[in-house]
C-alpha cells in the first residue's frame, strides 16, 4: 500500500480524499495555491506545499509545480481528483516517468477516451450499444450531407475532442447543414485545438444515466449500478440521484453488463463512469467514458454502503475486486450547492460567507470544505458543498432533503438552495418524469 499520497486538487475532493487516506493510515500532502492558504484541506493534511498563484494554470494545472511538490514531500502517489489535472494524458505520462502512481487512467487510456470518435469505435468493436452514426470522422460538408441523409434527420454533429457539449450542434434539416458545420468546426478548432466532427442521430428527449464501474489489474470488471444525473443546465449537473426513477431491474443488467465489457474492453483499473444516454423507449447507447472518481460518486456510496476513494486507492495499489456487482438498497440524491444566483441566471457569486451552518440528523451528508468566516475564491468552480441525503424509498430521501435544504445557513453569498428547494416540490421531479430537457422548461 501507498505510504503517502499527495492530493493534486483543491476544496471538496481534496479533503474527502485526505479523509479516507486518513482512515486507512496514508500519510498526505495537500497542494494549494496562495488563494488557499487558509483552507481546511491545507489545514488537515499531513504535509502542504504551495504550488503557486491564484490563477489555476499557474498552480492546481502546473504540472512541474505539482511533480517537484511530490518529490520533496516523497509522495508515492498522486490522487487529482476531478477536473484539473484527472484527466490529462500529459500528467498520467509524467507521473509514470518519475515513478508516482497516478490514482487514475493510463495516458493510453485517457488518450483513447478522449477522443470521442476512437472511442466510440473501441465501443462499438467491444459490443457496447452505440447511437448510429457517421463511421469515424467527417471528411468535409459533401460527406456530412451525405451521411445525415443515411443516418435521417434530426442528426448531431459532435467534436472528436470534445464533451461538455463544445462544438456540438443539432441539425434538423439540410438547409441548416452547412452553416452548421462551419460553426461546430470553428467552435473546435478554437477549444480543442482539434476541428474533427463526427456525426450521430440525434435522441430528442433522453436521460443521462451512467454505471459506475471498478476494474483492476487482473483484467476483472464490475458494475456499481447506476445514476441518474438528467437534472442539468449548460452541461453542468445541479441534482443526481441512484437508484434513477426510470430504471427497472433488467435494464440495469444490460446496461451493468455493457458497462463492464466498456471497462474489460480497455483493460480499465481503478474506478470509472460509463455514461449512457437512455430514450424513452429504454434503448441506450454509451456516450463517453469517465476515467475519474466522479463529483456525484457520493449518492453510490450510500446506496451500496462502499467508499469508493478507499477502493480506487486499493485497485492503485494492486488489489483484485470482489468479483460481484453491486445493486442499490437505499435511495440517494444529492443537491450540489453552487454559490451562484439562481434569479440572475446563475451568475456566480463569490465572497465571504458571514454565518454557517449546516443540515444534520440522520441520513444526511455534507461534502464540504466552507465555513463561517470562509471566503469563496473567484478563481475556481462555484461549488462549495455537496448535500447528500440517503432513504429507504425515493419518497423519503426527497422529503429529507426538503427539510435538509430548510435548516442550511449560508449568509454572505448567493446559493443555488432556494433553486433546490422549488424543484423539490416539483410534480414532475416528484414523479420521476424527467429528462435532460427539463431544466429548460422548468420555471424556478
Ligand atoms: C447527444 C444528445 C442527443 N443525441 N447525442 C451532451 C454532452 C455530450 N457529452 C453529449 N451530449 C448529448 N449528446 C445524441 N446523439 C444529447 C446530448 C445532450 C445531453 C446529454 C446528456 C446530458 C445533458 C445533455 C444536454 C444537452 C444535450
Amino acid at each position: 500500500m501507498f505510504k503517502k499520497i499527495l492530493i493534486a486538487n483543491r476544496g471538496e475532493i481534496a479533503l474527502r480524499v485526505i479523509r479516507t487516506c486518513k482512515e486507512m493510515g496514508i500519510k498526505t500532502v495537500a497542494v494549494y495555491s496562495t488563494a488557499d492558504k487558509d483552507s481546511l484541506p491545507v489545514r488537515f493534511a499531513d504535509e502542504a506545499v504551495c504550488i503557486g498563484p491564484p490563477q489555476s494554470s499557474k498552480s492546481y494545472l502546473s504540472i512541474p509545480n505539482i511533480i517537484a511538490a511530490a518529490e520533496i514531500t516523497n509522495a508515492d502517489a498522486i490522487h487529482p481528483g476531478y477536473g484539473f489535472l484527472s484527466e490529462n494524458e500529459k500528467f498520467s505520462k509524467v507521473c509514470q516517468e518519475h515513478g508516482i502512481k497516478f490514482i487514475g487512467a493510463t495516458p493510453e487510456q485517457i488518450a483513447g477516451m478522449g477522443d470521442k470518435a476512437s472511442a466510440k469505435a473501441t465501443m462499438i468493436k467491444a459490443g457496447v450499444p452505440c447511437i448510429p452514426g457517421s463511421k469515424g470522422l467527417l471528411k468535409d460538408v459533401a460527406d456530412a450531407k451525405k451521411q445525415a441523409k443515411e443516418i435521417k434527420y434530426p442528426v448531431i454533429m459532435k467534436a472528436t475532442a470534445g464533451g461538455g457539449g463544445k462544438g456540438m450542434r443539432i441539425v434538423w434539416k439540410e438547409e441548416d447543414l452547412e452553416a452548421l458545420w462551419d460553426s461546430a468546426r470553428q467552435e473546435s478548432a478554437a477549444a480543442f485545438g482539434n476541428d474533427g466532427l463526427y456525426m450521430e442521430k440525434y435522441i430528442e428527449e433522453p436521460r443521462h444515466i451512467e454505471i459506475q464501474i471498478a476494474g483492476d489489474k487482473f483484467g476483472s470488471a464490475c458494475h456499481l449500478s447506476e445514476r441518474d444525473c438528467s437534472i442539468q443546465r449548460r452541461h453542468q449537473k445541479l441534482v443526481e440521484e441512484t437508484p434513477s426513477p426510470f430504471m427497472t431491474e433488467e435494464l440495469r443488467d444490460k446496461m451493468g453488463e455493457a458497462a463492464i465489457k466498456a471497462a474489460e474492453a480497455v483493460k480499465y483499473e481503478g474506478v470509472g463512469t460509463v455514461e449512457f444516454l437512455v430514450d424513452k423507449h429504454r434503448n441506450f447507447y454509451f456516450m463517453e467514458m469517465n476515467t475519474r472518481i466522479q463529483v456525484e460518486h457520493t449518492i453510490t456510496e450510500e446506496v451500496i454502503n462502499f467508499d469508493l476513494i478507499k477502493e480506487q486507492i486499493k485497485l492503485a495499489a494492486g488489489e483484485k475486486i470482489s468479483g460481484k456487482n453491486y445493486y442499490p438498497q437505499m435511495h440517494s440524491i444529492q443537491c450540489r450547492i453552487n454559490a451562484e444566483d439562481p434569479d440572475y441566471d446563475f451568475r456566480p457569486s463569490p465572497g465571504k460567507i458571514t454565518d454557517y451552518h449546516c443540515p444534520g440528523g440522520h441520513g444526511i451528508r455534507i461534502d464540504s470544505h466552507v465555513h463561517a468566516g470562509y471566503t469563496i475564491p473567484p478563481y475556481y468552480d462555484s461549488m462549495i458543498s455537496k448535500l447528500i441525503v440517503v432513504a429507504r424509498t425515493r419518497d423519503e430521501a426527497i422529503l429529507k432533503m426538503k427539510r435538509a435544504l430548510g435548516e442550511y445557513i449560508i449568509e454572505g453569498v448567493k446559493t443555488t438552495i432556494p433553486f433546490h428547494q422549488k424543484l423539490m416540490d416539483n410534480e414532475d421531479f416528484k414523479k420521476g418524469n424527467f429528462t435532460t430537457k427539463f431544466m429548460e422548461t422548468f420555471e424556478y
